[in-house]
């Protein structure tokens, strides 16, 4: 998505070069003095060498979103994939390639102008030379970048306008499967550097706009203290992503984890995420005794009870999102 195809240094030199021969083949039957005529053909090689190589990598840095300009988000996403110094390092060696080649294309064109035959097949010799040599000293920048390339196809598409909620939990404890029951069957599953399985993002119809969900298995289920460094700039991306957060427990325990335990990561996540929380009690199909219950349930966000395979509770948390949606819409709309 974000960065073009990225040629090799060799597809760059090899294409420069046949254009230029072949601009220069089209001026052997020109009908003036021989001369001038073999002075025209170095010059034109010259400058066609030049311009290829010069559009090619223009086109390159063209193409290439301005990183800093970049939602967050994707700051992050691509600072975790390929290294945000790295990305920047190469497009700036391709930028500097391109004044050099500029720069010799014009002291060159110069020098040929009052030049004999012998001359100026001398200096085209000696500028292809050297602007080869610039091309080969940018070559590890140019591997880099077709590297990036195909790390970052598979960025998530993220809207970025739209309120988005972000779902988080143990494992296990229901997230897929409400993330489909809000958003329908197949929730788009993109790449994501921070988990082992993938992003998840559905969307939802909400009066005229769409709310945007996201399930990110396998990364909001650990302690912050614990979390690596990786796991922590996920942790900041999503945070600047979130405007909501549901936060599904499992009652049941038969996720695995007691209910202890789940409450000790919704106080992290609480903490972290300065955003509305709807705490979901899933699987409330295949809970007894609800006494057991109360005690969380007086001391967690916006609480409900869902049954997300049964469909249970599932019209109140619609309802509540509704809710919640339409406050930060009009949030939104002030700012
Ligand atoms: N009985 C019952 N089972 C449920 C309910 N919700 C989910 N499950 C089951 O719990 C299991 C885990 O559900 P998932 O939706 O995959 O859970 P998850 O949180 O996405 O799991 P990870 O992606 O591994 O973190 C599945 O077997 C579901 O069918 C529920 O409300 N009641
Ligand atoms: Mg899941």
């Amino acid at each position: 998505m974000i960065i073009p195809d990225i040629p090799t240094y060799k597809e760059i030199l090899d294409k420069a070069f046949s254009r230029a021969r072949k601009s220069g083949e089209k001026l052997r039957t020109l009908r003036i003095p021989r001369n001038v005529k073999y002075r025209r053909i170095e010059e034109t090689k010259i400058q066609t060498a030049c311009d290829v190589m010069i559009s090619t990598l223009k086109r390159i840095l063209d193409k290439t979103p301005i990183i800093d300009e970049l939602p967050e988000f994707y700051q992050d996403y691509i600072d975790v994939t390929v290294g945000i110094d790295e990305l920047k390092k190469s497009l700036g060696a391709i930028n500097r390639a391109i004044k050099i080649i500029s720069q010799l294309k014009r002291e060159y064109t110069k020098r040929i102008k009052f030049s004999s035959p012998k001359e100026a097949y001398k200096l085209r010799r000696e500028i292809y030379g050297r602007i080869s040599s610039v091309i080969k000293e940018i070559k590890d920048d140019l591997d880099f970048l077709d590297f990036a390339k195909n790390r970052l196809k598979n960025m998530p598409t993220i809207d970025f306008d739209a309120v988005t909620v972000v779902i988080a939990g143990y494992p296990n404890v229901g997230k897929s499967t409400l993330l489909r029951k809000l958003t329908g069957a197949n929730p788009e599953v993109a790449e994501y550097p921070f988990t082992t399985k993938g992003i998840q993002i559905g969307y939802r119809k909400i009066g005229w706009g769409k709310l945007q969900v996201v399930d990110t298995p396998g990364l909001l289920d650990r302690p912050v203290d614990k979390m690596n460094e990786i796991e922590l700039q996920a942790l900041v991306a999503l945070e600047n992503l979130a405007d909501l957060m549901i936060f599904i427990f499992d009652p049941s325990e038969t996720c695995g984890y007691p209910l202890e335990k789940q409450f000790a990561l919704y106080k992290n996540l609480r903490k972290v995420f300065n955003v509305p929380i709807i705490s979901v009690f899933n699987k409330i199909d295949l809970v007894e005794n609800l006494k057991y219950l109360k005690k969380y349930i007086n001391k967690v966000e916006n609480p409900i009870l869902v049954s997300a395979t049964e469909g249970k509770g599932l019209k109140k948390l619609i309802a509540k999102l509704e809710e919640l949606y339409e406050r930060l819409e009009r949030k939104i709309w002030k700012t």
